[in-house]
């Protein structure tokens, strides 16, 4: 069965109680692996105390600061994996950031810079994680992102975001061939709306919901827990035959034409 005993996963994306990475932490753990977590550092250093006490009883063994958007700082986080566990198994890609002015109105008021730090962020540190975790992934290894429909389809409001995901989406197809044969899988899950600190602060998300929760086949939208059961799946030894894919974890809403 679903067994992660022995495993090393890094864990990022973790901002709160409602993110969808933290859901995720807590299944790897239940599953049983070793949780390493990085956290985005703020100025005065409250992200990093209300992570660190949400994660504790989780016990990670490694807590690391880790901007995307910071090369040094990725380079020596990963430096600390390597001095300090050697090995890293799994690794979850869990983050995502646009300008909040950038994901309302006109998709084509982006900006050269906005559509840059969208895709920056959202989609090109899938490319740094798995190249920095990749001479540490010594007994083959697994990577999962999250992503979204709106990459796919156009979702009102989504705008460059869908952008970055499409590119994301690419990247997971393009690590896999790379990664495969080094036993090093590459899959992304994409999940229906979630009410999180991101999505909440778009406007209309509520509504967007409650949209799901009428047309879905399952007549309702999916739990951070839900969402970790799939990534753990897709950490497993369970799902040794699977790469390069993104599996919707939508309660079947990608499914409906009307
Ligand atoms: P969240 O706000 O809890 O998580 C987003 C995370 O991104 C935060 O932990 C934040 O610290 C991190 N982040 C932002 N900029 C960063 C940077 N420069 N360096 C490092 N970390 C940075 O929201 P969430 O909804 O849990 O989002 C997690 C992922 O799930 C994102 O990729 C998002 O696109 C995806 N997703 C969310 C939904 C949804 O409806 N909530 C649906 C599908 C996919
Ligand atoms: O990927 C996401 C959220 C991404 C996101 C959200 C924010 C809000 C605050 C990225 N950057 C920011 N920047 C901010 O300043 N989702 C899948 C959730 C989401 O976001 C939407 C959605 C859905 C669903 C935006 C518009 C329409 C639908």
């Amino acid at each position: 069965m679903l067994n992660l005993t022995g495993k090393n996963a890094l864990v990022t994306g973790i901002a709160n109680n409602r993110s969808i990475a933290w859901g995720i932490a807590q299944q790897l753990h239940a599953a049983g692996a070793n949780l390493g977590v990085t956290y985005l550092p703020d100025d005065k250093g409250r992200f990093e105390k209300k992570v660190a006490e949400l994660v504790e009883p989780l016990q990670p063994s490694l807590f690391l600061p880790c901007d995307v958007q910071n090369d040094a700082q990725v380079e020596e986080a990963f430096a600390t994996v390597r001095d300090k566990w050697g090995r890293v198994d799994i690794l979850i890609h869990c983050l995502a950031f646009a300008n909040k002015e950038d994901l309302s109105g006109d998709f084509s008021n982006v900006s050269r810079e906005g559509f840059n730090l969208a895709l920056d962020v959202s989609a090109y540190s899938l490319i740094q994680l798995a190249r920095a975790a990749k001479p540490l992934m010594t007994a083959g290894g697994a990577i999962v992102t999250l992503t979204y429909l709106g990459g796919v389809r156009v979702v009102p409001n989504y705008n460059v975001m869908g952008i970055a995901k499409a590119a994301l989406e690419m990247n997971v197809k393009y690590l896999a061939a790379e990664l495969g044969p080094a036993n090093i899988r590459v899959n992304g899950i994409s999940a229906g709306p979630i009410r999180t600190l991101a999505s909440s602060a778009v406007g209309g998300i509520l509504d967007m919901i409650h949209h799901v929760e009428q047309v879905a086949p399952l007549r309702r939208t999916v739990t951070q827990t839900e969402v970790g059961n799939v990534a753990a799946f897709l950490c497993s030894d369970l799902s040794s035959g699977v790469t390069g894919q993104i599996l919707y974890v939508d309660a079947g809403y990608e499914i409906m034409g009307m």
